[in-house]
């Protein structure tokens, strides 16, 4: 025996059933979108995977580039860093935008090493002074900067050590080591955001402390206080300059055509370091920009060049330049 529905039974099953429906598509929207989304992060991660494969390729590419140079010679090597002109790889789902500058006209922050009488830290003073820093500012910066490389905590007369940062409001220790990046600047006494924007383009920071020739084929005139620096304050920055422009237009092809120069002949012997110009580059830079699919990556690579002209890779920054 059958037994009839009412028309509010059957309503509620029909309620019931489009309840059922409504779950079910909204449980198939979830499902789609899900999958959406871990196809778009499968993506995405094959994009990063693939940069950075590139940035890894980009790195050898370097060396190749620079052993290319080479055998092109020297001309050619500075005809490159002179017109700065950007190479385009592509690959299989992105592109290498890669360009070399040259890296040598920098003073190595690193070569500071805080003994008595070292003159790369009187050199540093120099450089500053150079750039308009009072006498008294320019020492007590050297000495802060010497005080947060060296390894004691012995705080020199203008410098400052554990002493003077525990105090600050948010206190922190100091490196006590080679700085490791530019950036590290912030943390030093008395290196104000101005006053690391004004030395932050001729100065670097490299692994080892030795300082590397500077590179009179590429030096600009805003690169003279390297110069004045160079020869221990005895050539002004006007003098640097006038002799940075005196570069004959094929270059200056010999270090005596350099040396010759009237602002140079008249420094004393001891106050000049001739051995530290080279008409060749020291470092190179290769900056690099590598887009693969929806993702971009920035890369720095810093090049050491041997005498034989070999180059190794000395420095890796990721970042936006
Ligand atoms: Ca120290």
């Amino acid at each position: 025996m059958t037994q009839a529905t009412s028309p509010k039974d059957r309503g509620a099953a029909l309620l019931s059933i489009l309840m059922i429906v409504a779950v079910m598509s909204v449980a198939a929207l979830a499902a789609v979108e899900a999958l959406g989304r871990s196809l778009s992060l499968a993506r995405v991660s094959s994009e990063r995977s693939q940069a950075m494969w590139a940035a890894r390729s980009t790195e050898a590419l370097g060396i190749l580039a620079v052993a290319r140079l080479k055998v092109l010679g020297d001309d050619a090597m500075r005809e490159a860093l002179v017109s700065g002109q950007s190479m385009t790889l592509p690959f299989e789902r992105g592109v290498i935008q890669a360009t070399f500058t040259d890296a040598s006209n920098c003073f190595n922050l690193n070569t500071i090493t805080g003994e008595a009488n070292d003159v790369n830290h009187i050199n540093f003073q120099h450089l500053l002074e150079a750039m308009d820093i009072f006498r008294a500012d320019a020492q007590a910066l050297a000495e802060s900067l010497a005080d947060w490389t060296d390894s004691d905590s012995a705080p020199r007369a203008y410098g400052a050590e554990a002493g003077y940062y525990g105090t600050l409001e948010t206190p922190y220790r100091p490196g006590n080591a080679p700085l490791t990046n530019i950036s590290e600047l912030r943390a030093i006494k008395g290196f104000t955001p101005e006053i690391i924007a004004l030395i932050e383009p001729l100065v670097c920071v490299r692994p080892d402390r030795f300082q590397s020739a500077l590179n009179i084929e590429t030096l600009t005139e805003e690169e003279a206080p390297l110069l004045v620096a160079l020869y221990s304050g005895e050539l002004s920055r006007e003098d640097a300059q006038s002799v940075i422009q005196a570069k004959p237009l094929a270059g200056w092809q010999s270090l005596d055509t350099f040396l010759q120069n009237g602002h140079i002949q008249t420094i004393a012997v001891a106050a000049r370091n001739d051995s530290m110009l080279s008409l060749k580059p020291s470092n190179l830079r290769l900056t690099a920009r590598i887009v693969s699919g929806s993702t971009q990556e920035n890369l720095q690579l810093v090049y050491a060049m041997d005498k034989g002209g070999q180059a190794s890779l000395i420095q890796r920054t990721t970042g936006d330049f």
